[in-house]
Parts: C-alpha cells; sequence; structure tokens
C-alpha cells in the first residue's frame, strides 16, 4: 500500500463518534478535534428521525468547520448530500458506492466497509475513496457479525491487495489500541478508525493525540 500519498482529503485518523449517554456526537467531535482530529465520522445508530438526525449532523459538522476537519456521515446519503458533508460512510446494507458517486457527484468521499479481501476488491472497482477493513479486535461499539481479523488476518489481506495492485487506502477499523498502530502500519495499513478508544478515554483528547502520535511515529 502506498504510503506517502494524501488521497482525496482522506487523513490517517478518522475518529467515528457513538450514540452514548452524557455526551453528544458534537461533543465528542470537540474533544477529538481539540486533541488533533481532522477527520471526523457522524456514526448515529439510534435515530429514525430524519429532522432530528439532521440536526445532530449540523451541530458536528459546525464543529468540523471550526477546526478544519473532514465531516463524513455514516450511513445517509440523503443527508449527506443536503448538508453537502465532505462525504458518506457505506457498510453493505447501505447503498451502493456507485448510487452514492451518482447522486453525490465526484467531490464527495465515499468510504465503504470491508470484511474480507473479496469486499475490497468490490469496492476498489466501485472507485470509493477509502475502505475501512475491520473488525481488527472485538469491540463492545458494534454487535460484530463478521470474526475478528487479527493482525494476521489483515496482513493476509493487505498482502493480496498489493499483489493485486489495489491502491484504495486501507483504514483498519474495530478495538484499535494506539500499540496496534506501529505493527499495522508496517504491514501497510493506511490510516485508522476508532470510537470508544477516544470517546471514552478517561481523557478523550489525550487518548486522540496518543493515536496521532502513534501513526505519525
Ligand atoms: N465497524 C467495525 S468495528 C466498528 C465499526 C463501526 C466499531 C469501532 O469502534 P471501536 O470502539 O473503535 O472499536
Ligand atoms: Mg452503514
Amino acid at each position: 500500500m502506498e504510503n506517502t500519498t494524501t488521497y482525496k482529503n482522506v487523513k490517517r485518523l478518522q475518529v467515528i463518534t457513538q450514540d452514548l449517554d452524557g455526551i453528544s456526537h458534537k461533543e465528542q467531535a470537540e474533544i477529538a478535534c481539540k486533541g488533533g482530529a481532522k477527520w471526523i465520522q457522524l456514526r448515529v445508530k439510534n435515530q429514525s428521525s430524519y429532522m432530528i438526525w439532521k440536526s445532530i449532523a449540523l451541530a458536528t459538522q459546525r464543529v468540523c468547520k471550526k477546526y478544519g476537519a473532514t465531516f463524513i456521515v455514516n450511513d445517509n446519503v440523503e443527508l449527506a448530500g443536503e448538508l453537502e458533508a465532505d462525504g458518506v460512510h457505506l457498510g453493505e446494507h447501505d447503498m451502493l458506492p456507485q448510487e452514492a458517486v451518482a447522486l453525490l457527484g465526484d467531490n464527495f468521499i465515499i468510504g465503504g466497509t470491508a470484511h474480507s479481501f473479496r469486499d475490497i476488491q468490490f469496492l476498489s472497482y466501485a472507485c470509493v475513496d477509502y475502505i475501512g477493513l475491520g473488525p481488527f479486535r472485538r469491540t463492545s461499539t458494534k454487535k460484530l457479525t463478521k470474526p475478528t481479523l487479527g493482525f494476521s488476518g489483515v496482513r493476509g489481506i493487505i498482502n493480496q491487495c498489493i499483489h493485486e495492485k489495489i491502491k484504495t487506502p486501507v483504514i483498519s477499523i474495530g478495538g484499535l489500541r494506539p500499540a496496534d498502530i506501529p505493527f499495522l502500519k508496517n504491514i501497510g495499513v493506511y490510516g485508522f478508525a476508532v470510537a470508544s478508544g477516544i470517546n471514552q478515554a478517561k481523557q478523550p483528547s489525550e487518548a486522540c493525540i496518543q493515536y496521532l502520535n502513534a501513526i505519525s511515529k
């Protein structure tokens, strides 16, 4: 994997907000941005009301604009388009990337979720801008339906990407700790997506700094 190029504003650390008691998505984004995060994914999972979801997204987007952070909306292509977000992240049960590009145009960052090399092949042919590969490790943030990959699983998949000359940046996700990053970087993982390791840390801004330091080493 290429490790020096910057792809369409795809940064090395994506901080994912969560539905948490006592702290809003906007607040999580602000704390992460204070710790230097430049890429936020809004991950709202408990909202059926489009209008409430939109107001959460607008508040989070405002924070991202204040700190110059890239703002990605999970799942909801319509909302990403209406807000003119920087992009949208699509899982296997969401809209196909090709349909999202048709609706949003070429300027939006489109991310996709992969659990295997086959998923990566599909997403790279679909011309997504980055691929979230996971789960790396068990996590309480998401009810996992796929087996964890661990280091050896990620390494095998990245090696297949190198062999097949797939250049789409791969972002590792799922239970990541700062100590995992050097090895994952070494085997060619481009970036890292983190939720609870930052949002639920005792000192979230400091935790964010730790991840960024591990990435930039
Ligand atoms: N997809 C695979 S694992 C995961 C998602 C959204 C959750 C990542 O959160 P955490 O808290 O960093 O494990
Ligand atoms: Mg989704």
